[in-house]
Formats: C-alpha cells, sequence, structure tokens
C-alpha cells in the first residue's frame, strides 16, 4: 500500500527532524537547568486527572478495587496534536506520593515522571501543574512510575494506565476508523517460576558464552538451596476493562478497515493477540509509523509496547480476538469482534504457530554509524533478594538511594546500545525521553524501526542507537516490573 503512506512516512520524518531542531534551538535561547522546563502558565488546564482509589467492574461477578485515573479503567484516553503545548493538572487524592509518567513522549525531565530523572512527586493529597508540547506523533501512554517492589497492590500493577494518542500534522493510511485496546490484568500473586512464553521470537539462535554464565549462576544458586524467585501470575484479565464477553464488543461491516490502537498495560507481562479469520497489517510499532507495512497473523507486545494495525473486515462471523494463551483468554483476555448482521456464540482458533521479528518492518541494511558504543550485559542473581531475582547492569544493581547515573553522555552524540542478556528470560528493555532505533537484531543488521520498548530474548544480544538531543537525566529500564524494580535501571546524563 500506497503512495499515501510513502509519502506520509518522508513528510512525518522531516517533520520530527525540524521538531528536534526546535527543541535544540529553543533550549539554548533559554538558560535553564539541563532538561527543565519554564513554570506551567496559569488558568484552566487542557486536561486533569485525578489519582484515586476506585471500583472496576471487569465483570459482575468480579468487581475489583485499585488506584485509578478518573475512575475508570483505562484511564481517560487523551488526544493531543502534535507540537500543540497542553497544560495538565494532576491531583493525587491518596495517601503516598505518585509519579505519572508519559510513556514514549520526548519530554523534559520535570515532566516526564521518574523520580530517578528528578520529576517532582504529585504529593499525596496534593495536585501538580505541567505543561509540555506533545511528540512525537502516535500512540503513546501514561502510567504511574513507583517502584512497588513486593508490594502488588502499587505501581502499575494498579489500574493507573491510559493511552494518549499524539494527532501527528498528517494522519497515515486509509481506514475507516479508529479502536483502542488496552490490554491488562488485575489481581496479581506471587509464584515460583513463570508460564511466560519465551519462544515466540524469530532468530532463536542463543549466544553461547551468555548461555554457559547464566545457566552456572542458576546452577550455583539452586546447589546453594535456593528455590526459583519470584515471579507474578494474575486472576483476571481484560481488555478495556473489561473480561472477555463482558463487554460490548467491537461492531464491524463487513469490508471496513478498522485501524486497531493497541497498547500492553501490563506491569509484567508479555501479550499476544489474534483475530481468527483476519490479519494484521502493521503500520506503526510504538506509534512510530513503520518503513514497511507488513501483514502478520499474530501479535506480540511485550509490557508497554504498543502496536498500530490496520484489519480489514472480510470474514463475516461473531470471532473472539484473544490471546494465543487459553489459560490467559479463558480468564478475559479477549474481545469479541462482531459483524453487523450475525449472531451466535463467538468463536475462537488458535492461529499457525509464527514467530514475531521486529526486522520485517524495516531495511536489512546497516544504520549510521554511531558515534560511540556503550556496552550493557544483564544478568540475574537468582531469589537473591528476600527471594525476589535481583538484576544487574554490568554487575552493578540500581540503588534506589543512590540514584546515580551510570552513563554520561555528550550532547548531539549518536549512541549505540550493545545490550547482552545473560539471562533466559526475555527483557522489554525502555529508554525514557527518546526514541531508539534497532541497529541489530539476534546478529542481523538492521535500520528504521524506531521504539521507545523492544525485546530482547534470552541469551540474545541487540542494539539499539539513539541521539542525545533531550539533556538531563534519562531513565534505562526493563519495562518488567519485577525487573526494574530489582535492580535493572540505569541513568544516562548529559547537560
Ligand atoms: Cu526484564
Amino acid at each position: 500500500m500506497t503512495i499515501d503512506r510513502r509519502t506520509f512516512l518522508h513528510f512525518g520524518a522531516a517533520t520530527a527532524l525540524a521538531g528536534a531542531a526546535a527543541r535544540m534551538a529553543s533550549a539554548e535561547t533559554q538558560p535553564m537547568p539541563a532538561g527543565h522546563a519554564a513554570a506551567p502558565p496559569e488558568g484552566e488546564p487542557d486536561h486533569s486527572i485525578r489519582i484515586a482509589n476506585g471500583l472496576v467492574e471487569l465483570a459482575p461477578d468480579h468487581i475489583v478495587s485499585t488506584k485509578l485515573y478518573n475512575g475508570q479503567f483505562p484511564g481517560p484516553l487523551l488526544r493531543l496534536k502534535e507540537g500543540e503545548k497542553v497544560v495538565v493538572d494532576i491531583h493525587n487524592d491518596t495517601d503516598t506520593p505518585e509519579q505519572l509518567h508519559w510513556h514514549g513522549q520526548t519530554v523534559p525531565v520535570d515532566v516526564d515522571g521518574a523520580a530517578e530523572e528528578g520529576t517532582p512527586y504529585i504529593p499525596a493529597h496534593g495536585m501538580r501543574r505541567i505543561s509540555f508540547t506533545p511528540g512525537p506523533a502516535g500512540l503513546r501512554f501514561y502510567h504511574t512510575h513507583l517502584t512497588p517492589g513486593a508490594d502488588l497492590a502499587n505501581g502499575q500493577y494498579s489500574g493507573q494506565v491510559g493511552t494518549v494518542y499524539i494527532e501527528p500534522r498528517r494522519e497515515a493510511g486509509r481506514y475507516d476508523r479508529e479502536v483502542f485496546l488496552m490490554l491488562k490484568e488485575f489481581q496479581p500473586t506471587l509464584s515460583r517460576g513463570g508460564d511466560m512464553a519465551s519462544n515466540f521470537l524469530a532468530n532463536p539462535a542463543r549466544i553461547k558464552s551468555l548461555e554457559e554464565a547464566g545457566e552456572a549462576a542458576m546452577r550455583a544458586s539452586m546447589a546453594s538451596g535456593k528455590p526459583h524467585g519470584y515471579e507474578v501470575g494474575y486472576n483476571l484479565f481484560s481488555i478495556n476493562g473489561r473480561m472477555l464477553g463482558h463487554g460490548e464488543p467491537i461492531r464491524v461491516k463487513h469490508g471496513e478497515r478498522v485501524l486497531f490502537h493497541i497498547v500492553n498495560g501490563s506491569a509484567t507481562e508479555i501479550r499476544s493477540l489474534a483475530l481468527p479469520g483476519h490479519r494484521f497489517e502493521i503500520v506503526a510499532l510504538d506509534g512510530n509509523p513503520v518503513l514497511r507495512p507488513a501483514e502478520v497473523p499474530v501479535l506480540w507486545l511485550g509490557t508497554a509496547e504498543r502496536v498500530s494495525a490496520i484489519v480489514e473486515m472480510k470474514n463475516p462471523g461473531i470471532w473472539v480476538m484473544g490471546d494465543l494463551a487459553d489459560d490467559d483468554r479463558g480468564k478475559g483476555m479477549g474481545i469479541v469482534v462482531e459483524y453487523a448482521g450475525r449472531t451466535g456464540r463467538p468463536k475462537w482458533v488458535k492461529p499457525m504457530p509464527y514467530r514475531w521479528d521486529y526486522t520485517i518492518f524495516g531495511r536489512q541494511d546497516s544504520a549510521t554509524n554511531p558515534d560511540e558504543t556503550l556496552e550493557m550485559t544483564f544478568a540475574k542473581n537468582n531469589a537473591a533478594l528476600d527471594g525476589f531475582n535481583q538484576w544487574s547492569i554490568n554487575g552493578v544493581a540500581f540503588s534506589m538511594e543512590k540514584m546515580e547515573p551510570m552513563f554520561p553522555l555528550q550532547r548531539g552524540r549518536r549512541y549505540r546500545l550493545r545490550m547482552r542478556n545473560a539471562s533466559d528470560d526475555v527483557h522489554p528493555v525502555h529508554l525514557h525521553r527518546h526514541s531508539f532505533e534497532i541497529t541489530r537484531l539476534a546478529g542481523k543488521p538492521t535500520s528504521g524501526i524506531i521504539k521507545d520498548v523492544v525485546m530482547l530474548g534470552g541469551y540474545q544480544e541487540l542494539e539499539v542507537d539513539f541521539v542525545a538531543d533531550n539533556p538531563g537525566r534519562t531513565l534505562f529500564h526493563c519495562h518488567q516490573q519485577l525487573h526494574m524494580d530489582f535492580g535493572f535501571m540505569a541513568l544516562f546524563d548529559y547537560a
């Protein structure tokens, strides 16, 4: 498809560059500490978000009490406009300070919503007003950014997740309407050893040295009498806050082209999604238009990843759009798609095996050379912290007391992160306040895929590049809540 989208992509790239240039210019003319913004204006806010406890009716016999945004789950969909400044008031009606993170946006430190970077807390029973210029365009989201640790009632285990859609100056593609989907689990519990899918990534080849290191560490831990470290499982699963079969179906017409904007709002889980008899034409990853839109039968989304995909409705019936895991779908992870004029029970058909491959959406050649490469090795210390796994980057577990930057950067340079995973877990790694380009995945050079979260397979390597063009402290972490809370974070810093 189509000249239109290609034209858009070029346009999009050009405006993104112009935006970056404008940001740098304005930063140069206003003498302010790195990464800090001017005080927000007075008057009425454009948006108001209130954090408070409330109830979510996942199904008539499954009502959960948790922290919410504006008393609803998901939080209100915020439609912002690229480049048009907004003022947002965040009220906190709870007894504990909060952080609200604008995931995937290139905002300053004091807006971003991460205490590790220096964003002020939203005080308990207080309010913070922030102001920022939304961008980049596309599907983003907002979520709480605390460190709940072993407290599964808090942090992103709660219902504090909402979608942001930043309207581009010109819309991509041809579609009839948009549907936003938020994937989210409730009622978390601790378990020993998980059942999370780990064999769904393409190019599953493992790096021998990483595997030997990881397996040796695990054997030593077991030999010392330790059990497997804790994992988190869930009792209830939902799309848009409703268990499968309990919300309104997505009502479609034959021939309609529906653009799905899908957010994985999970604290810890990787999700899959299929719609029997239909294919997804992926047009954007993490909100960024892809170079080469491609059709896939199944979506895989790591924690905090987003997919925008068009589905042409050409197979009339009543279908279950759901997770491939029978257990999770059985406990609610799905939504019914209902064609006009059709009746009957929703039908699920297990899709053929399919491996997820980011590289089909980009180019199979090398990206621009970086100015500098930063090496990172991720390791797990099994059950080392009161039964929880401890995680480290280059041997250092992040300290929430010290919050020391590990990687000093220089503004304007292009950095390559060479990430090596010495564990068997899949890690959805995330960089705050910047987007990155995937430049090598499981040994294959690639370019043109822009994201802010990417899954790194067990005992695999991954390289991403980013340009240091948004000064201040910048948090890098695994988006799996258990991993980030127990050491898997690091700070970049540049003026
Ligand atoms: Cu992780």
